[in-house]
């Protein structure tokens, strides 16, 4: 009898400890759902754009529920997003928008980009600006090493891969400021007013738009399947949220900062900021620029881009 008993405490005694064992593993997972849940917004990089912080300076300006991309499903536009908008450039002849997407998305893709975020991705971006303090800096094979390279209006990479990089996955641009888009590259519009969008249109048509309010290029060397168009409400988002209505609107470099902002897991800046004194050049012509000098209001822009650094939401390379 003796041995039986010994036997029987022993088995409760593992019963019981096993009984812990699981107690405590399930505790563990409830103490992960409600910490994955508190973090909110997550991805597998060490470190998230959407990631909570003590600040809700970056919550109350970030919205994730804003269309950045033109669809045909989300191509509705509020009467104050349409007001706003066709009001932001001169538009020779305006055209019915209605008409004018339902011609975009016969030629474009319709589809919804980048709504795969989550726990499981990783996806870093390097936002390359256009100033000249890129030159001598060497940050080309680092550049080259994010899964997106978003570059603006014409930076070229030709000649300057050192110091930028020979990667290109997004190139941001409109009309005014159109070059050739590498192969592997998006071509992402950012219209400024109905135009911008015939002009498109005409690109991969007609190829009879060779104005706006000024010259521009009638073609450019791109693919259908790699076309891309910025959505006129996080155009307008962008500018009521981030530049709380400073200036008349955001200018390409801070829309496209944002725009990495939304699609991408981490975002490394390069290529942007200019001297003390307000003025800069690109790093490809040297023709002076000045943060006053036009639409843009550059000081906001740059205040703006200094406290996301402050939070660790971007990372500066200059
Ligand atoms: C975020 O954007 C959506 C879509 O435009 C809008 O309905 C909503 O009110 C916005 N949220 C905030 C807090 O501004
Ligand atoms: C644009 O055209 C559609 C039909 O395609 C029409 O229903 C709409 O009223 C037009 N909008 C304007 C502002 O003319
Ligand atoms: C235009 O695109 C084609 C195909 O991608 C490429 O072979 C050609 O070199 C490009 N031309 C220019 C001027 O970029
Ligand atoms: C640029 O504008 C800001 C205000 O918007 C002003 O404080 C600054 O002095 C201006 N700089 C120059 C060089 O004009
Ligand atoms: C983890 C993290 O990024 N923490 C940052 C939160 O924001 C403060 C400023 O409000 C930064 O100092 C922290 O580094």
């Amino acid at each position: 009898m003796v041995p039986f008993t010994k036997c029987k405490s022993s088995y409760i005694r593992v019963a019981f400890t096993f009984g812990i064992f699981f107690l405590l593993m399930s505790l563990q997972n409830t103490v992960i759902d409600v910490f994955l849940e508190t973090r909110g917004g997550m991805c597998a990089c060490d470190k998230c754009v959407t990631d909570l912080n003590d600040s809700d300076w970056f919550f109350k300006r970030f919205n994730s529920t804003v269309s950045v991309l033109l669809n045909r499903r989300n191509s509705v536009l509020q009467a104050s997003v349409y007001r706003w908008w066709t009001g932001l450039q001169r538009d020779s002849g305006k055209a019915n928008y209605t008409d004018v997407v339902d011609t975009l998305f016969s030629l474009f893709p319709n589809e919804e980009h980048y709504s795969d975020a989550g726990p499981d991705r990783c996806r870093t971006c390097a936002v390359v600006g256009n100033s000249g303090n890129l030159l001598g800096s060497h940050y080309g094979p680092l550049i080259d090493l994010h899964d997106f390279v978003i570059r603006i209006n014409k930076g070229p990479t030709e000649g300057y891969e050192k110091d930028v990089g020979s990667k290109t996955t997004h190139r941001i641009l409109y009309p005014e400021s159109a070059v050739d888009v590498d192969s592997s590259a998006q071509l992402v519009l950012l219209p400024l007013k109905i135009k911008d969008l015939l002009w498109l249109i005409s690109v991969f048509t007609t190829k009879h738009i060779t104005h706006t309010y000024t010259k521009v290029r009638p073609t450019v060397n791109v693919t259908r399947d790699k076309v891309m168009i910025i959505h006129p409400e996080f155009i307008k988002y962008v500018y009521e949220s981030w530049l709380q209505k400073h200036g008349k609107y955001p200018s390409t470099g801070f829309i496209t900062l944002i725009y990495a902002l939304h699609i991408c897991d981490q975002v490394d800046v390069y290529g942007f900021g200019a001297k003390s004194d307000g003025s800069w050049h690109h790093y490809f012509d040297k023709s002076l620029s000045h943060f006053n000098k036009s639409n843009h209001p550059g000081d906001f822009e740059y205040k703006t881009i200094n406290e996301l650094l402050f939070l660790n939401k971007i990372t500066k390379h200059k």
